[in-house]
């Protein structure tokens, strides 16, 4: 569908569709199959080189330290190695090989998300175990490839193989780099705990519309805010999704925030199962540690609040979110009833 004279336009097409594509509402527990790769970009024409990974690990090109940037091509090496995580198993590019030898016990991140094919990124031990692997990651450009949180020990061989899916070569851009600190959420005093027994895999508890049959966790109003404590986690294509239910007595503006140890998804929905388009009135995502907010103003009536993890592998179970409500405010204190009986009193 796409013309090879517009590859640099088209290529900016399909990362910004993608990414789009990526965002959409989703509220299931389970991980949406993946789509079939796009036609993968043509090879550009390489650079000039800084550097240059080294074509095996016999030839590596050594990283003296950590954050170490390079760039290069993988255009004109040899296919060494295959990527146990290539989508369909399609793993026949050529490769090029950094080496790096852990002084200490480190965690490094290591991206190619700013390079310009359909890359794949390995992380191997001296005796060429594939410790990380990545095909296609949540890079700004569709694609691309990274891994996070890679645990290298002291005193050990490593390697990082800079790969390409199916048959792609072109010219990367390697960034290796110390993880950030570890994120640790704490709940503020006087919090709600959700109270989800083992780690709502698979949730008979508050798994919403995801539960069968449909189950919530209801919440009491508070003029001063609703804080819940909650833990959710996602393992092997399948998250944890807490689903939470109010009833606004007047019309409002609902707030809710959710400040998570992983990276998290919260919603403001209306009370429908299954959840369409038009239940969705707000749809957030964010980063962990960060405060991830959804909005909506509502009438009257019932709404759920959705919280779960943006994504389906990978979190442990267990993690801990602080989810804040704003404008669930009680109704008055019962004034006009007061105000009858005494009225009826008057003229008993
Ligand atoms: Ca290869
Ligand atoms: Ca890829
Ligand atoms: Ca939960
Ligand atoms: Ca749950």
């Amino acid at each position: 569908m796409r013309k090879a004279s517009c590859i640099a336009a088209c290529l900016t097409v399909l990362a910004v569709s993608q990414a789009f594509a990526d965002r959409q509402p989703y509220f299931g527990s389970q991980e949406p199959p993946k789509e079939a790769k796009k036609a993968a970009a043509p090879a550009t024409t390489p650079g000039p080189v800084i550097q240059q990974g080294g074509d095996n690990v016999g030839s590596a090109t050594v990283i003296p330290a950590i954050p170490f940037g390079d760039a290069g091509t993988t255009i004109g090496y040899v296919n060494d190695y295959t990527a146990p995580c290539a989508f369909a198993g399609s793993t026949n590019a050529p490769d090029v090989v950094y080496s790096y030898y852990a002084e200490v016990d480190q965690c490094v991140d290591v991206s190619l998300c700013e390079s310009s094919f359909d890359t794949i990124v390995m992380v191997v031990d001296a005796a060429l175990t594939v410790i990380a692997c990545n095909d296609d990651a949540d890079c700004d450009l569709s694609l691309r490839s990274r891994v996070e949180g890679v645990s290298l020990a002291a005193g050990q061989q490593y390697y990082i193989i800079v790969d390409g899916w199916s048959t792609n070569a072109g010219e990367y851009v390697l960034e290796v780099t110390e993880c950030p600190p570890p994120c640790e959420v704490t709940c503020p005093p006087g919090s709600l705990p959700e109270g989800e027994p083992n780690c709502g895999i698979p949730d008979s508890y508050n798994g919403g519309c995801n539960s069968t049959p449909n189950v919530f966790t209801s919440l009491v109003c508070n003029d001063e805010g609703v804080l819940v404590c909650g833990t959710y986690g996602a393992e092997g294509g399948t998250r944890d999704t807490d689903w939470y239910e109010i009833v606004m007595d007047a019309p409002g503006v609902i707030t809710a925030c959710v400040n998570g140890q992983y990276p998290s998804a919260v919603a403001i929905l209306l009370p429908n199962c299954p959840v369409t388009a038009a239940d969705v009135l707000d749809f957030q995502f964010g980063p962990e540690c960060v405060a991830v907010c959804a909005t909506a103003n509502v009438g009257a009536g019932t709404y759920r609040i959705f919280v779960g993890t943006d994504g389906f592998d990978g979190f442990p179970c267990l993690g801990t979110y602080s989810l804040r409500i704003g404008g669930y405010n009680c109704p008055p204190v019962g004034v006009e009833a007061a105000n009858w009986s005494g009225v009826k009193s008057i003229f008993r």
